[in-house]
This record gives structure tokens, C-alpha cells and sequence, in this order.
């Protein structure tokens, strides 16, 4: 037995939990748990913002499979956290949130940097506690980090109070599950397993949705094996890339309003989709009255809310996804659907004969190129996170993340300002591993002053700026759907490389093909923090993301680049697969 603060039960316990790092900013609501933090061997990361603190923990989380922590003061430092507690929940990401709190005597008086953020956070957290005797202090934490990663995770809020923060006790570790008992994962049900198994025999055009919980339930090799066993095709949702190779020939590409040609034609022609730990977003779905009209739905997922929430489900299965996937792989008949292969097939070609990377940029720089250019230096082993806007959309579409790599983006929330913060997470937990910042210009003026952060830990984060001087993607939908009429989407910028330069970063620009080339193999180099800004165009066909899918339209009424928009035309493929 021994005694301690609640300051210093909260270090105890983080270490206890395996936390190596966590990222915040102290104040007066939180010192007195700030004071003893250096005892305990944590490292703490000062950002400069508190949305970043938590877009910080959340890259931390998704990159690494681990929890991220987020620390903030009482008032304004915890309601700063808000829009990275809401990002995290929308994208099942595990965070727990320490918060200060005015003292409890206090309590409800409008005390000074008082606010009320569990109250606020109550919609976006799976859970959240208001601490008020030092003796629950532990068993909360220890609670707080079961929450916060089992089942479907996401984030956790703990606030603080200080006299709480202050008080002495009996440090007693918690042992095993106190008062949250974790539900033991869902297995599949016999009945649901047959039906789906019943209709993935019968099946003649079947196509796989695979999501970010094929990642989560860590069933990358069970959706591999399943799409063997029944020459499936795989499409893959935003947060889902990374679930199937890119280089395998069943891969159909990122599905939606951005998505792959290949796959929203795939999914619009299905006679069966299987739904693997996804949940239907409407950016995925196109309109949901049009949505797969001819295909039986298999949906697995270890949400039960999830399940018949905005698509009609045949065969719902709770569960977690690796048990019931690997089960029903055992049972399925192996398949081959070669004409429905093929007829994938076709449509991918079709798309790469169209693909703007076909054409020579002439003099100009097209933002596709950049990411392929980062790709084709990296192999599809960099770990990418992106902004929100046409950059994210060109990210996913372009960069084929290889199985199981981190692609870290903001999918449910699309909060801009989240890549440079999430960057900064993502390499914490992977030290050793090439990462790369993809952002516009309008969301990294979110969270630019987190190039500080990224000097005083020196972290060798390469940031790619594609600056087209406009929020490039509303633009795009005013281009096209609000005659053209550009309102409040302009940007007068800074110069950015001076302002890299002004942090001590190092910092190039590039406007053409070969200059882009060229500075990414320096940022390669560099073993600091690197910013490199990519000239792009505002105006005219490759300054928009296609294919597009407009709003209220069925997923396969894409809208596509005029072939002859973009220039002569190359005479060989001059990208990989993707
Ligand atoms: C916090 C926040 N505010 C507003 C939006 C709406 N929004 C979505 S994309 C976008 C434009 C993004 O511009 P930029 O960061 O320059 O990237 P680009 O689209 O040009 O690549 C905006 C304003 C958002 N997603 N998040």
C-alpha cells in the first residue's frame, strides 16, 4: 500500500495501461497533474492547440492499435478538445481525454474556467466520468481504457476536479474489471452464419464491402482468404483502405461519391454484397433508394445499431467480424466467377485508359500526379494521413496503401485541420516508418502552428501542401453545381515556405512535374520535419476530384473527367496498379 495524489494516481495508472506518450497543454484546471508527471517516465508532447491534442491521440491510436491520451485544463482547454473527441467517435478511434475541472466546492457556480464538458461531450464519447473522490480515481482510469478499445472503440473523457486532482490516498491498483464489466465480443449466431454462407453459394455477381473494421477486428487475412476461397471482389471504403492489397486482382479500389469507377459499377451490378465492419455512410452509398438495387445484403458488423440502420439488411450478423468471417469461409463452397471477374476487370481498364494520369501535365502540376509521385517513391509503405477536401479524395484514389498500412483520414466527421495534428500521432507510434502529411491549403491553416510541435520533438514528418489557393473541394462544387459562382472559397495564403522557414523547417516549392520529383526525393532525404508546397491550379477540369457521384444521384451516375480535358495523351501506363 502506499499513498498518493490524484495527480499522481493518474501517472501511476497511465503507466500501468502501457501509455508511452500523451499530448496536451497544462493550465490551472490540470496543474497539479501535470506536476509530478516527469516521475513517472511519460513523455508529453506540448501542442499548441487542444483540437490538436486530440487529432494527436487519435493519429497515435490509429497508427499504432493502441490508446491515445489527450490531456486539456478545465474551460476553454477542454471545450478546445471537443471537435477531436467528435472526429474520433465518428471514426471508431480510441481515445481517453483527461480533463481539469474547477474544484468541487465549486462546482455548477460558473466558477472561473468553469465548463460543463461532460455534459458537452455526453453525445460524442462512448462514456465519460466526472471524478469527485480521489478513492474512484484509479478504478475510472482502469475502466476508462477498457471502454475506450473494446467492442467498437472510441473515446473516452475523464474530468478532473482539482481538489481531486490534489487529494491523498491509499493507491490499491485496480484488479481485473471494477464497475464496467466489458461485454465479451459478439460471436456469430449459427442460424445467421448459414443464411449468409446459404446466400454467398448461390451468389452469381458477388462483391465485398470491406470496411475500417476489417482493420479493427484485425481480419485482414480472413477477408483475404474469403475473397480466394470465393473469387469475390473487394471494394473498400475510405477508412477501409489498407483492408485488401491493391496489387490483388480482385481489388476493385475506394467505393462512393469519389470512389473507384470499378467498384461503384461493381456494387450497382452485385446480385450480393457482403458488408464487412462498415456502416453504409451516405458518401458511400450514393442515394440509398438506388443503392444496389438487384443485390441481397450480407451485413456483418459488431455494432447492432449499425445493422439495418440506413440500407435494408438480409442476412444481419452481430458479431465480431474475424470468428464469424473465418467461419463462414470454412463453410462457403469455393467459387470461381471468372465472367464477373473479367467484367470488373474491364471496367478498371477502362477507367486507366481514361485516368488523368494518362495525360501529359503540360507545364502544370495536377494534383494526382503529386500523390502518385509520393507513391511511386514509396512504394505504397508510407504511412499517409490526410486532410479533409479534394487532397483526401486524392490521397485515397491515388496512394494504394499496402495491406494493413495506416491510412490515417478523417472519414465521418471530415474535420479539416486534422492531418498535420494526426501526423504528428502517427509518428509518435511509428518512429521508424516514412510519414506523410497530405493537406490543402485551407485545413492546414487550421493547424499550422503545430509545426512548432514538430520542431520541439523533432519529428521527421514530411508535409505535402497542395495549394490550389481556394477550399479546394467547395469551390469545386460551386464550379459545378452552383453556376459557377465562387463564393467565399478564395484564398489570399502566406508564403508558406517562408513560414516553414520562420519554424525552422525545412521547406521547397514545386510547380511542375519534374520539380515535384525532385522535391520529394529531398523531403525523402531530409531527417527533420519537411514541408514541401505544390503549386496546383484553380481553374479548369484537373483542378476537380473525379469521378464524382453529385448528391442524391445512384452510385454508379458518376460523373467523369472529359477525356480530351486534360491534355495529349501518354503513350505507356505510367503509374503501378492501383
Ligand atoms: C472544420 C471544417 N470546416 C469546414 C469544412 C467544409 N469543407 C470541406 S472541404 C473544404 C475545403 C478544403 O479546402 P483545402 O483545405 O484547401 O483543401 P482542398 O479541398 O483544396 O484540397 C471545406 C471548407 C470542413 N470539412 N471542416
Amino acid at each position: 500500500m502506499m499513498r498518493k495524489t490524484g495527480a499522481e494516481i493518474v501517472w501511476e495508472m497511465l503507466r500501468r495501461e502501457g501509455v508511452e506518450v500523451v499530448f496536451g497543454i497544462p493550465g490551472g484546471g490540470i496543474m497539479h497533474t501535470y506536476h509530478p508527471r516527469r516521475d513517472y517516465g511519460i513523455h508529453h508532447v506540448l501542442v499548441r492547440h487542444e483540437q490538436s491534442a486530440a487529432h494527436a491521440a487519435d493519429g497515435y491510436a490509429r497508427a499504432s492499435g493502441r490508446v491515445g491520451v489527450a490531456i486539456a485544463t478545465s474551460g476553454p482547454g477542454a471545450t478546445n478538445l471537443v471537435t477531436g473527441i467528435a472526429t474520433a467517435m465518428m471514426d471508431s478511434s480510441p481515445i481517453v481525454c483527461i480533463t481539469g475541472q474547477v474544484g468541487t466546492s465549486v462546482l455548477g457556480t460558473d466558477a472561473f474556467q468553469e465548463a460543463d464538458i461532460t455534459g458537452i461531450t455526453l453525445p460524442i464519447t462512448k462514456h465519460n466520468y466526472l471524478v469527485t473522490d480521489v478513492d474512484e480515481l484509479a478504478a475510472t482510469i482502469h475502466d476508462a481504457f477498457r471502454i475506450a478499445r473494446s467492442g467498437r472503440p472510441g473515446p473516452v473523457l475523464i474530468d478532473l476536479p482539482s481538489d481531486v486532482q490534489r487529494a491523498e490516498t491509499e493507491f490499491v491498483p485496480p484488479k481485473g474489471a471494477t464497475t464496467y464489466t466489458p461485454r465479451p465480443l459478439p460471436t456469430p449466431g449459427a442460424e445467421a452464419i448459414e443464411r449468409a454462407v446459404e446466400l454467398i453459394d448461390r451468389a452469381h455477381r458477388p462483391v465485398v464491402l470491406a470496411g475500417r473494421g476489417v482493420l479493427l477486428s484485425g481480419a485482414v487475412d480472413e477477408l483475404a482468404a474469403f475473397a480466394d476461397k470465393t473469387d469475390t471482389p473487394v471494394a473498400v471504403t475510405l477508412l477501409g483502405k489498407g483492408a485488401f492489397s491493391p496489387s490483388h486482382r480482385r481489388y476493385l479500389g475506394m467505393m462512393g461519391m469519389h470512389g473507384h469507377p470499378a467498384a461503384n459499377h461493381a456494387i450497382q451490378e452485385a446480385d450480393l454484397l457482403i458488408a464487412l465492419g462498415m456502416r453504409f455512410d451516405d458518401r458511400v452509398i450514393g442515394n440509398p433508394t438506388m443503392y444496389a438495387l438487384q443485390a441481397r445484403k450480407i451485413h456483418i458488423d459488431i455494432d447492432a445499431a449499425e445493422l439495418n440502420k440506413v440500407i435494408p439488411i438480409d442476412v444481419a450478423v452481430h458479431s465480431d467480424l474475424r470468428p464469424a468471417l473465418a467461419e463462414i469461409t470454412d463453410r462457403v463452397r469455393p467459387k470461381r466467377h471468372e465472367e464477373w471477374v473479367d467484367r470488373t476487370e474491364r471496367w478498371r481498364a477502362q477507367s486507366r485508359a481514361h485516368d488523368l494520369l494518362r495525360h501529359r501535365p503540360n507545364g502544370a502540376l495536377p494534383a494526382p500526379h503529386i500523390v502518385h509521385e509520393i507513391f511511386a517513391a514509396t512504394g505504397g509503405e508510407a504511412v499517409i494521413v490526410t486532410d479533409v477536401g479534394q487532397n483526401q479524395m486524392w490521397a485515397a484514389q491515388y496512394y494504394a496503401t499496402e495491406c494493413a498500412r495506416p491510412f490515417v483520414s478523417s472519414g465521418g466527421l471530415g474535420t479539416m485541420g486534422f492531418g498535420l495534428p494526426a501526423a504528428i500521432g502517427a509518428q509518435l507510434a511509428r518512429p521508424d516508418d516514412e510519414v506523410w502529411a497530405i493537406v490543402g491549403d485551407g485545413g492546414f491553416q487550421m493547424s499550422l502552428h503545430e509545426l512548432a510541435t514538430l520542431v520541439q520533438e523533432d519529428l521527421p514528418v514530411r508535409i505535402a501542401l497542395i495549394n490550389n489557393h481556394c477550399l479546394g473541394m467547395v469551390r469545386q462544387w460551386q464550379t459545378m453545381f452552383y453556376d459557377g459562382r465562387h463564393e467565399a472559397t478564395d484564398l489570399v495564403n502566406p508564403d508558406f515556405v517562408r513560414l516553414a522557414d520562420a519554424y525552422g523547417i525545412e521547406a521547397h516549392r514545386a510547380a511542375g512535374l519534374d520539380a515535384a520529383r525532385t522535391a520529394i526525393a529531398d523531403a525523402r532525404r531530409h531527417r527533420g520535419p519537411v514541408l514541401v508546397e505544390f503549386e496546383v491550379v484553380r481553374e479548369g477540369e484537373p483542378s476537380h476530384v473525379y469521378p464524382m457521384v453529385p448528391a442524391g444521384a445512384a452510385l454508379d451516375a458518376m460523373i467523369h473527367r472529359s477525356p480530351t480535358a486534360a491534355g495529349s495523351t501518354l503513350e505507356g501506363p505510367p503509374w503501378t496498379e492501383r
